[in-house]
């Protein structure tokens, strides 16, 4: 059965064996597994901690949580009254369509328009769509911002968004490299100021590592990655998502991290393509899609390797 809902969530599955699974709760995946090109075998790609809370009651830690309409506490003044990251991946979607089920693969659509709990909190009108399709080796996201304001005023009545895929990659964080993010301009979250924060840095590694305490936005970043470790790596092809943060708490904040299991910060790096620095803006009428493609790697030549 290609595609079964279960109570709240989605699963996918695809003929050669690879699966995704899917909550309504924040449209969040929460697992993708996929064989290689050197190995049929379906593996575990995506961290999910074990501690998180897939009940519904909070956001999921890990897999790939849905970030939207701020990344980051909220700096919008329409955003003022969101939590961290925004609502969608603490709102239930609605499971509208099979879009795809062929032997090339299975591909759903979720949706998101406001709720009373949403309208408390945010007053723009808005339509979110959630495409994932998983193919034999590889799981897409795309992520479709609709603004559904029926005002003609002038200036029109824009909607100002941010967008990210907090995708949560399985891999030993003490050997992970992500390419290629050489030259590319970001900003060291980790910084113990605010002014130094805000000041931008140069990436000078050819592979960025995340042995240590790492929480990086790269801006205006190449759109495609590489993110691999000795015997693994995963390709992620980012579309509309100018930036990538670059997230690793290492025991010093995942240690903080109520839902964080004990070590997690060991199994996992964070490459989570996102629209961060500034705001994306449509009027009305208009729709933004945000893309990810995540590629199972093992068995192709990489760089670095
Ligand atoms: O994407 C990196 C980040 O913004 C970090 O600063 C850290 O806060 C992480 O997201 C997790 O955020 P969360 O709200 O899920 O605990």
């Amino acid at each position: 059965m290609p595609v079964e809902q279960n109570g709240g969530n989605i699963i996918l599955t695809h003929p050669k064996g690879a699966s995704a699974e899917i909550l309504l709760y924040g449209a969040t995946v929460i697992s993708w597994k996929s064989g290689s090109k050197t190995s049929s075998t379906p593996v575990e790609r995506l961290f999910v901690s074990s501690k998180a809370a897939l009940d519904g009651s909070k956001a999921v830690r890990g897999g790939i949580p849905v970030v939207f309409p701020n990344f980051g506490a909220p700096t919008h003044p329409e955003h003022s009254k969101l939590s961290q990251h925004g609502f969608a991946r603490s709102a239930v979607w609605s499971f509208e369509s099979i879009v795809v089920d062929n032997d090339a693969g299975v591909s759903v659509r979720l949706t998101l328009t406001p709720t009373p709990d949403i309208i408390a909190k945010y007053f723009r009108p808005f339509h979110l769509a959630y495409v994932v399709t998983l193919a034999e080796h590889q799981l897409s996201t795309d992520l479709h911002v609709k603004n559904t304001s029926q005002t003609t005023s002038t200036p029109p009545d824009a909607l100002e968004f941010q967008a990210l895929l907090h995708t949560y990659i399985r891999a030993p964080a003490n050997a992970v490299l992500v390419y290629p993010l050489q030259g590319a301009k970001y900003y060291d979250k980790t910084e113990s100021t605010e002014e130094a924060r805000s000041q931008s840095k140069e990436e000078t590694r050819a592979g960025v590592d995340v042995k240590k305490f790492t929480d990086s936005v790269y801006e205006n970043a190449p759109g495609q990655y590489q993110v691999i470790w000795p015997g693994g790596g995963l390709e992620i092809r980012a579309k509309n998502f100018k930036d990538v943060v670059v997230w690793n708490p290492s025991q010093e904040a995942g240690s903080k991290l109520t839902d964080m299991e004990e070590g997690g910060w060991e199994r996992f790096v964070c490459v989570e393509p996102g629209y961060v620095r500034g705001f994306a803006t449509l009027n009305p009428g208009e729709t933004w899609i945000g893309q990810q493609v995540l590629t199972v790697l093992e068995g192709e030549r990489t760089q670095g390797q």
